[in-house]
């Protein structure tokens, strides 16, 4: 007789940037969260499944952790704390460039009150100087409420599948959460405006503050062709910013387009007709109804 099958889902939390969508990532073999070397990519709890023969892992990505500024802040961490619940594990990243800071500290003091057993990962080792490591190892170790500390590279993939075996012991018997073919729960359209989102993340750089947000606004397959036609917006706070995002002679608008239509063919298996506006909404992070909007509620 085989043996029963285990399930359980896993909360990936962390301070900002610390790799935590590249870890989900790297566990499901998929893009299904979008990474950038910016601070506070995510911003929704974004699942992501692994399923073998014997087990699923369901992994919850979440926001990264840190004080809100706006009331978009203020949703994001309520996600990223809300995801501790229910749980069979949390996964608690750190980034071995930077260290345990302040900030690194003041979660894990939260997650000392966690009600699932709590797993700490040590990203990133690709990138640490020398006895870093050692030294964010022996710091995590001391503290009881963490059972196991694991070195990880979520770029290069050393040491996940060690991790996931640490995971694994914590699944319980239990039922296939999801289908097989299922890595994630998000709908294609809103898959589409994070990629459109992610690309001015990475084209934009400091140029324009964390105050983009996308919309796909229609996701429309032509009957006569293989075309998916998308119209989309990109949302920004003032009006000067409109301006970068859109380029000299549309020129930055026109790249960001080509780069997130490139990978929403990839993710629908169509070619993509992209239709791309830039609006200004006046401090829409603070405004309830355009959150609402675009997803954030
Ligand atoms: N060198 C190196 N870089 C990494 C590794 N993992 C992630 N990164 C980089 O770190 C940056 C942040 O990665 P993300 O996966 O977006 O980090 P995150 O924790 O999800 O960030 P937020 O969503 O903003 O909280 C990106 O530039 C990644 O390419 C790693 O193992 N090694
Ligand atoms: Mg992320």
């Amino acid at each position: 007789m085989s043996a029963a099958f285990r399930s359980g889902f896993v909360s990936i939390i962390g301070s900002p940037n610390v790799g935590k969508s590249t870890l989900m990532n790297r566990f499901v073999g998929q893009k299904v969260s979008i990474v950038s070397a910016r601070a506070q990519t995510t911003r929704n709890r974004v699942m992501g499944v692994l399923t073998k023969p014997e087990y699923q892992i369901v992994f919850l990505d979440t926001p990264g952790v840190t004080t809100p500024k706006n009331r978009l802040g203020e949703y994001m961490l309520k996600i990223a704390y809300d995801s501790l619940n229910e749980v069979e594990a949390v996964l608690f990243l750190t980034d071995a460039e930077k260290g345990i800071r302040e900030k690194d500290e003041a979660l894990l003091q939260k997650l000392a009150s966690a009600k699932a057993p709590v797993i700490a990962a040590i990203n990133k080792i690709d990138a640490a100087k020398p006895g870093i490591v050692a030294e964010m190892r022996k710091k995590l170790a001391a503290l009881s409420y963490i059972g196991q500390v694991a070195e990880i590279s979520a770029e290069t993939g050393e040491g996940v599948d060690s991790l996931e075996a640490l995971l694994r012991a914590h699944l319980e018997e239990g039922p296939k959460y999801f289908p097989d073919d299922m890595v994630t729960d998000q709908p294609e359209r809103v898959i589409c405006a994070e990629l459109i989102r992610e690309k001015a993340l990475m084209l934009l750089k400091e140029e324009v503050p964390h105050g983009i947000g996308v919309g796909v606004d229609k996701m429309l397959l032509r009957e006569d062709k293989p075309i998916c036609d998308v119209w989309a917006t990109i949302y920004c706070e003032r009006e000067g910013h409109k301006g970068i995002i859109i380029g000299k002679g549309g020129a930055m608008l026109k790249k960001i387009g080509a780069e997130a239509r490139h990978d929403m063919e990839w993710m629908l298996g169509t070619r993509v007709n992209l239709q791309l506006w830039v609006k200004v909404k006046d401090d829409w992070r603070n405004s309830l109804s355009t959150m609402r909007e675009l997803g954030y509620e």
